[in-house]
This record gives structure tokens, sequence and C-alpha cells, in this order.
């Protein structure tokens, strides 16, 4: 038999603001496998949404991106599971909802996204951004047996 090992890897996802149904959202991150390490809801400032997307800064949707962002908590979260980075793109499906409508209806953003901007969700894109992103917004959690976060307890 011949099969495929990836070890656990993990991802930044983010639940963008006014996303509606983040319950079903939460309950469907888990029914597909992944593990949720960490979780807190934050209201990024200005600084921070630009230097979360500094890669898009010179893009013409720059400006809407970072006010959309700002514009209410956003739910924070670290994934866990093999081959997360991959999993969790496939998971939400492409940047435009109407293209995900077409070619990937179980996704997250054909189901929830309103338009290509606000588009419900956030996936980090590689290994290098994911490992950059988990450190921009949880810090250094490094140290294993810390599955559970203080804030997913205390719900
Ligand atoms: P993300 O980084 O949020 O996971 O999204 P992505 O990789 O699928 O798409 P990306 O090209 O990285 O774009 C980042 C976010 O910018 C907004 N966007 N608006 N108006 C537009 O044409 C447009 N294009 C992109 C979306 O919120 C997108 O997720
Ligand atoms: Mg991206």
């Amino acid at each position: 038999e011949i099969g495929f090992f990836f070890p656990p890897e993990q991802t930044l996802a983010v639940i963008k603001p006014d996303t509606q149904h983040k319950e079903v959202i939460l309950d469907e991150i888990r029914a597909r496998g992944f593990t949720v390490s960490r979780l807190k809801d934050t209201v990024l400032s200005r600084e921070m949404a630009e230097e979360f997307y500094k890669e898009h800064r010179d893009e013409p949707f720059f400006g809407q991106l970072v006010d959309y962002m700002v514009r209410g908590p956003c739910t924070m979260l670290v994934l866990t599971k093999e081959n997360a980075v991959d999993e969790w793109r496939a998971a939400m499906g492409p940047t435009d909802p109407g293209e995900a409508r077409e070619t990937a209806p179980e996704s997250l953003r054909a189901r929830f996204a309103k338009d290509i901007l606000q588009n419900a969700v956030h996936g980090s894109s590689n290994q290098t951004q994911a490992h950059d992103k988990i450190h921009f917004i949880f810090g250094d959690i490094s140290s294993e047996n810390e599955a559970v976060s203080p804030a997913l307890e205390a719900e």
C-alpha cells in the first residue's frame, strides 16, 4: 500500500469582521479535522492590519482591505492538522465567492463570503507566512502541550 505522511502543521486562520455564522464556521473547522490550538477575538489597529497584509500594500484594494479588517473584531485562530496550510486554503475556497460557488460549492467562502473583499476568512498561503503570522498575532507559542488556550477553556 502506498500512502503519504504529512507531519502535523499549523496555520493562521482569521474569521474576518462582520462574518455571519461564526459558530457554524468554527464547528465546520473542527468537523474538517482541524484542532483549534489558539483562539482570540481581536480588533486590529490600522497599523496592525497594514502590517498583516503588507504584501498587498501596492494593490488598488489595499485601503478598502484595511478599512474592512479594522471595522470589528477578528477571530484569530491557530489551526493544527496534517498539511494544515493547504487544507485550510482548500476549506476556504477561492478569494472570489463567485468563483468559489462555481468551483468549490462546499467551501466556506462559497457559503459565507459577501463579495471578493468581504470574503469571511483568511488563511496563510505557505508555511513561512503561517509561522510569521502566528508569531505576529499570538507571539511565541512554540512550547508544546498548549493545545487549548485560556480563551477556549473559558468558552
Ligand atoms: P487572504 O490572504 O485573506 O486569505 O485571501 P487570499 O489569499 O485568498 O487573497 P489575497 O490575494 O491574499 O487578498 C487578500 C484579501 O484582499 C481582499 N481582496 N479584495 N477587491 C478586490 O479585488 C480584492 N482582492 C482581494 C480580500 O479580502 C482578500 O481575501
Ligand atoms: Mg492571501
